[in-house]
């Protein structure tokens, strides 16, 4: 009620910005706060284009726990010097506050006309640990072991897997064991992330991110093979591992999603398509499976050991995946249509329904224009940018300086050849010619004054996730 009361004069709304690594969760924050304080140009973002926003910007956050989202520091690398924001390894939030008015003359009168957003960028590798409060150190050493034995990771965790092979888990508790276990284990699902290989994540997210708690006891546990059913005798290693993944559990995932995740009401779920599809349909499915994974933990199933978890419900989810300046425009409906199938075969494993879901290719910040190259009698579409340094197409090594026409490939036009294995798109024939760019130079205006960042269909993202609360 009290929250209800405060929330009539002073709206606010939380939304949740995620994905894996690297999936763009920071540049997409930085590009969505740029352009609404500067007045992008967002043409699908109605409140902005009828002209209702009259004023946006940054404000307090209401959480001083939480480490402030440096907005600053990554437009100044983005805009001034012109490199990618570092990667972040954590937690963040940032309150940005919207002073619009209402579309209707009769809301006019009594709202405030007022809405505070307050973004919150974290990691899904964490949000991917929610499943093991349904598991316990057995359940949760047995998949580790069965997913380490798919092909995908049979090479990479075969290190760890022989390691542990040499463990009797009965055997008195070792602290030096325990730490090699735990860093064997915890390099292998570091491989899983390497480029190429583009592999999604496993649990325990804090083993790749591990925020404040490296080399914590909560974090220096591995899961064992062949565990005996009943009780593991107190003082042996199993029993210390298998206290060390409860403290896990009580010290780091609960927390946190009864901190942040319970709190959110809108959510974006960032994902690498680029990335996943230059790297073939066996990174396809695992994204997919990522997805499925990431839905199910803002829907728990009733009477589940998560409902009394969550207070608040989130209702809308958009999973969007960004870089679509990689692709012409003409295939971003194709890219589109790909995360779509993904998402659909996602919600559906996972059971999902409740919130509203929507999917989008875009790009938060725009690296690229596009053009034509006649080659012979043929005029192919090319996206021009500046390749980063050290990026190299055959045997061309670009500089960071010298624009480049690229022509980007076209995506499969059937959508099942991208998820087949043995179809198209294997690693050592990708579908799409992935370079990394710079991000642009920033056009002026004839007064001199700096637009905003550019980018693709980022209104559409801004409609969906905030547009009804500014109507
Ligand atoms: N061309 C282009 N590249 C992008 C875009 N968004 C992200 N990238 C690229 O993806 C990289 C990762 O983006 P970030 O926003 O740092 O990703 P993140 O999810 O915050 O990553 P972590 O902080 O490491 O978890 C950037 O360094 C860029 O190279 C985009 O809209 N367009
Ligand atoms: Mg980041």
């Amino acid at each position: 009620m009290a929250g209800r009361a405060t929330g009539l004069w002073s709206p606010s709304l939380r939304l949740g910005v995620t994905g894996l690594s690297r999936a763009g969760k920071t540049v997409f924050i930085s590009s969505f706060v740029h352009n609404l304080i500067h007045g992008g140009r967002l043409p699908l973002f109605e409140a902005q284009k009828s002209g209702r926003i009259s004023r946006a910007f940054l404000e307090q956050q209401p959480d001083d726990a939480v480490p402030r989202f440096q907005y600053e520091d990554h437009i100044d690398s983005l805009v001034t010097s012109r490199i990618w924001p570092e990667s972040t390894r954590a937690i963040s939030e940032l309150r940005l506050t919207i002073e619009y008015e209402s579309a209707s003359g009769w809301s006019r009168l009594f709202s405030s006309g007022k809405l505070s957003i307050d973004i919150v960028d974290y990691p899904g590798e964490w949000l991917l640990d929610l499943p093991l409060l349904g598991k316990n150190y057995r359940e949760f050493s047995k998949e580790a072991f069965e997913m380490a034995e798919f092909p995908v990771r049979a090479d990479l965790s075969a290190d760890w897997r022989a390691l542990s092979a040499t463990i009797d888990p009965t055997a008195a508790a070792d602290e030096m064991v325990a730490r090699n276990l735990a860093e064997s284990f915890s390099k292998y699902l570091k491989a899983c992330k390497e480029d190429g290989r583009a592999l999604s994540t496993l649990p325990p997210g804090r083993f790749l991110m591990p925020g404040d708690l490296e080399g914590s006891p909560a974090l220096t546990f591995a899961p064992l093979p062949d565990l005996a059913d009943g009780r593991a005798r107190s003082g042996s290693l199993q029993a210390m591992m298998e206290r060390r993944y409860e403290a896990y559990k009580t010290h780091v995932v609960k927390p946190f999603f009864r901190e942040h995740i319970t709190r959110l009401d809108r959510q974006i779920v960032l994902i690498d398509a680029m990335q996943a599809l230059n790297a073939g349909p066996g990174a396809m499915a695992d994204l997919e499976r990522a997805v499925m994974e990431i839905l199910a933990c803002f829907r728990p199933g009733r009477g589940g050991f998560l409902t009394d978890l969550f207070s608040r419900r989130i209702d809308r989810i958009l999973v969007a995946a960004t870089k679509a300046d990689h692709l012409h425009h003409e295939s971003h409906d194709r890219l589109q249509a790909i995360v779509r199938r993904l998402a659909d075969r996602a919600i559906k494993k996972a059971n999902f329904s409740g919130a509203e879901v929507d999917v989008l290719a875009m790009a938060a910040v725009r690296a690229t224009r596009e053009g034509t190259v006649k080659q012979g009698r043929e005029t192919l579409p090319v996206i021009i940018g500046t390749p980063l340094k050290g990026e190299t197409i055959g045997d061309e090594k670009f500089d960071g300086k010298t624009e480049t026409a690229i022509f980007p490939g076209d995506l499969p036009a059937k959508i099942d050849d991208v998820f087949e294995q043995g179809k198209n798109t294997a690693s050592d024939d990708p579908a799409v010619r992935f370079v990394r760019f710079r991000p642009p130079k920033l056009e002026k205006t004839a007064e001199g004054v700096t637009l905003s960042l550019p980018h693709i269909r980022l209104d559409r993202a801004l409609q969906f996730l905030i547009g009804d609360h500014l109507a």
